[in-house]
């Protein structure tokens, strides 16, 4: 299998920390996707992913998975015997709730502030950003401060399980975990009083998997590389 991403990234993160998990690292080659130059939105890769997103999972007989879920999906059903997405209905109905709910109170909200609101990737993504209009920065501020507001909702959860979907960890853990390192290499700031969120924090970056895959700064000889 071939995975395209660029490491440093929060979704590169999640997949690389589901590899490290389910034991697939020597089962992928990693093919680095230059984010900063647009690649992916060059033709050669939107045939693989049309919304011109990384990462992608390209299997042995070409079929390309992209979106983080499905890729994380695939991966952990490979041995049978999944543990990040759910075994029970129970389980993956709410893995999914609580993989949504971070993505739409957080990822999303960041990845916004982090294009609209500060440089993001750069010039050279200009022509696919929309919306190019005047208050797009005050829109942008507005999503940063709203996925920070929701982290009192994260800490709540966390205060009451030891994990997202309950008694282990899984996907929507992952998700979380890369929101805030997003959050945090964005500029954005997270109030330091939330206990619960910042335990379970440690908890997770002192798994195994977790230690090994992720915990690089945010694409850090890219930030220079960028052009207002
Ligand atoms: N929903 C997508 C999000 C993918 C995404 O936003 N990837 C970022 C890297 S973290 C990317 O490729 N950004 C390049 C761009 O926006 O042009 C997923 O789960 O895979």
């Amino acid at each position: 299998m071939k995975l395209y991403d660029r490491q440093g990234t929060p979704n590169a993160a999640r997949i690389r920390i589901v590899l490290a998990e389910k034991n697939l690292d020597d089962a992928v080659d990693f093919v680095t996707v230059d984010l900063i130059a647009a690649e992916q939105k060059q033709p050669a890769f939107l045939k693989m992913n049309p919304i011109g997103k990384t990462p992608v999972l390209e299997l042995e007989d070409g079929l390309c998975i992209s979106e983080c879920t499905a890729i994380t999906e695939y991966l952990d059903n490979l041995d049978g015997a999944p543990s990040l997405t759910g075994a029970t209905p129970r389980e993956k109905a709410v893995i999914h709730m609580m993989q949504r709910r971070v993505e739409i109170m957080l990822m999303e909200p960041i990845d916004d502030y982090f294009h609209y609101a500060t440089p993001g990737l750069g010039a050279a993504l200009k022509p696919w950003r929309m919306p190019d209009w005047a208050g797009a920065k005050d829109w942008a501020e507005r999503r940063g401060s709203y996925a920070v507001a929701n982290l009192p909702y994260w800490d709540g959860i966390l205060n009451e399980t030891p994990f997202l979907a309950g008694g282990r960890f899984s996907m929507p853990d992952i998700t979380l975990l890369a929101a805030l390192d997003f959050a945090k290499g964005a500029g954005l700031k997270i109030a330091p009083n939330l206990a619960a969120l910042a335990g379970w924090r440690s908890r997770v970056k002192d798994l195994p998997a977790v230690k090994t895959r992720s915990g690089q700064d945010f694409l850090p000889e890219d930030i220079s590389r960028r052009k207002q």
